[in-house]
């Protein structure tokens, strides 16, 4: 299996690899607003709403069928921790764009999961190629407690931006605050500049 170092994305925003402010730790914390929702392989589904001229579901058999990539990348939280160096499977957030009719005037993602929590990113944010749907953390199904079947990962923001247990994708053409935007987190998110809060 290959497996695509991108963990020097942060050459593009900043000079060292740990964003300022950042301690290294060598766990992978789980951080969570409240409680882990009942998620399965079974029940789930991913929806693609909003700016989209046809909206879609995908069950986990259609997502499987995607392109796939493997992909090592480190996670950055708001809160101080940075983990290193995890490999994850998953699509291409641009792969899954290709299949869909996204509208010219699509501006913004909001992310919905199912523990009710939302996070919006720029269309432009989400066509990195780093930026995956991921369902296998280090060669394992992706623990449920970390965002499994399918969560949203984003190693050039900080990780609130990689919404757990994603349901539905929704595009638009303006900006909405999310779950932590709302209570004061910085909607950019960008670690090497230090956007925390706004
Ligand atoms: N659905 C959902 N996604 C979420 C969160 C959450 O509470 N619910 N927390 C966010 C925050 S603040 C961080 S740091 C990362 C943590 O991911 P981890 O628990 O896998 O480390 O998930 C992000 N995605
Ligand atoms: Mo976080």
């Amino acid at each position: 299996m290959t497996v695509r170092d991108v963990t020097d994305l942060y050459q593009e925003f900043g000079r060292d690899r740990l964003p300022p402010g950042q301690r290294r730790t060598s766990e992978f914390p789980v951080f969570t607003k409240g409680e882990v929702p009942a998620t399965n392989q079974e029940t789930w589904t991913l929806s693609v709403t909003g700016a989209v001229s046809t909206p879609r579901t995908f069950d986990w058999e259609k997502v499987q069928a995607l392109p796939t990539e493997t992909q090592r990348q480190d996670v950055h939280c708001v809160t101080g921790w940075s983990s290193f160096d995890h490999e994850f499977t998953g699509v291409p957030v641009p792969e899954l764009a290709e299949m869909l009719d996204i509208d010219p005037d699509a501006a913004h993602v909001l992310f919905h999961a199912a523990d009710g929590y939302t996070t919006d990113l720029p269309l432009s944010d989400c066509l990195r190629d780093e930026v995956l749907l991921t369902f296998e953390h280090d060669g394992e199904p992706l623990d449920r407690e970390h965002g499994g079947p399918l969560r949203l990962i984003t190693p050039h923001k900080y990780a609130y931006k990689g919404a757990k247990w994603v349901t539905e994708i929704e595009f638009r053409t303006e900006p909405v605050r999310g779950y932590w935007e709302k209570r004061g987190y910085s909607v950019t998110a960008n670690p090497w500049a230090e956007e925390r809060y706004s």
